[in-house]
């Protein structure tokens, strides 16, 4: 099964930086600006790396149609790509994702930092928002990118709603007053 995979974001926080990293583990300084949304496939991923220029925004949610991922980056050394993050880009999650799409929530560029910004709660964010998971990378050292591939590729399906017959056979005598109710 394909998992479709979106990677958005502002612009020059490095998406295409880790999206290389995914397919070919290489970083390449001089990168040039993704025009639109660029494809690839990697193992069982369907990647999308879409562009984040003012531009480009509004085709943005028609790629979230059917993603499995939803994959948020941002850039540990500016306050505005992780305000962007945090709010605009998961608002489009919500509002043109799936019900099950899964968001991540990506530090990049750790390689810059020593320690997290004052602005920067994008860890408890994370936490305090279901079906969000925080990964910190740097796609220049190669920092955190095994364990957002990891992520991302480990999907189980969602499970069928359960028919099991949950009828219970009560032994005479039984006193079901005693059962709890809630
Ligand atoms: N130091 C550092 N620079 C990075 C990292 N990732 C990307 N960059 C640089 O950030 C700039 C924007 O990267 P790019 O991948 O084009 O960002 P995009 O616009 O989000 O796709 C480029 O100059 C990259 O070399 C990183 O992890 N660390
Ligand atoms: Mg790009």
């Amino acid at each position: 099964m394909s998992l479709k995979t979106v990677f958005i974001g502002s612009i020059n926080v490095g998406k295409t930086s880790i999206v290389h990293r995914l397919i070919w583990d290489r970083f390449d300084q001089e990168r040039q600006s993704t025009i639109g949304a660029a494809f690839s496939k990697v193992q069982n991923l369907d990647i999308w790396d879409t562009a984040g220029q003012e531009r480009f925004k509004s085709i943005v949610p028609m790629y979230m149609r059917n993603a499995v991922n939803a994959v948020i980056v941002y850039d540990a050394t500016t306050k505005d790509s992780y305000i962007d993050a945090t709010e605009y880009w998961y608002q489009m999650v919500l509002a043109d994702g799936e019900i099950t799409t899964r968001v991540f929530l990506v530090r990049n560029k750790s390689d810059c930092i020593l320690a997290p910004a004052p602005w920067d709660e994008g860890e408890a964010w994370a936490y305090d928002h279901t079906g969000v998971s925080f990964v910190e990378t740097s796609a220049k050292e190669g920092t955190g990118i095994e364990e957002l591939f990891d992520l991302l590729c480990d999907h189980v399906a969602e499970p069928m709603p359960s028919f099991t017959n949950t009828t219970t056979i009560l032994a005479d005598g039984v006193d079901e007053s005693s059962f709890c109710k809630c």
